[in-house]
């Protein structure tokens, strides 16, 4: 992604998400982040024809929590896709590494067992300011690019 804006999008070539549902679930960890996350999110669903009172938004303490967060929302039956947003930042120890693992599992286990969007919406950076760049910064906002491709894949 160096110094491209990935999250920059041709509306036309997005199906309507007129009529869809979408639950959101974000990390508490890197609050800062992760909001800035969930603003893109739903900016890029109400964008393309959502509307507010079809997202709802659910909170887990940590990107770890994502999975069963999710999980949660599908149970209900009600959503068209879930989207996860999270934000891990490496630290001294490899927790970074057993988290990002997890996370990244347990949603693709999702997609494959419940036959709904998950989507990976979780930065894995190696600083703060790499966060930054990807949450409204430089490198555009990875919420509105998981916003997208919730849109994408309920329309395959
Ligand atoms: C404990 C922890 C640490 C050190 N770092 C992060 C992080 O950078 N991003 C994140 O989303 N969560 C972090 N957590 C919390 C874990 O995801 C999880 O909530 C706890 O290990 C409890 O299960």
């Amino acid at each position: 992604t160096n110094l491209k804006n990935l999250s920059a999008y041709d509306k036309n070539k997005i199906e309507s998400g007129a009529g869809t549902v979408h639950g959101i679930v974000v990390s508490e960890w890197n609050h800062e982040i992760t909001n800035a996350l969930l603003e893109g999110a739903i900016e890029a669903l109400r964008d393309n024809g959502v509307r507010e009172e079809d997202i709802d938004v659910l909170y887990v303490p940590g990107s770890f929590e994502l999975p069963l967060g999710a999980l949660r929302l599908l149970n209900t039956e009600k959503y068209n896709s879930v989207i996860c947003l999270g934000c891990v930042i490496q630290g001294e120890t490899r927790h970074f590494d057993f988290i990002c693992d997890a996370v990244s599992h347990g949603i693709m286990d999702l997609n494959l067992r419940t036959n709904t969007p998950v989507i990976f919406g979780v930065l894995t950076t190696n600083t703060l300011q790499q966060a930054k760049d990807r949450a409204g910064g430089k490198h555009g906002n990875k919420g509105v690019e998981a916003g997208i491709t919730a849109l994408k894949m309920i329309a395959i």
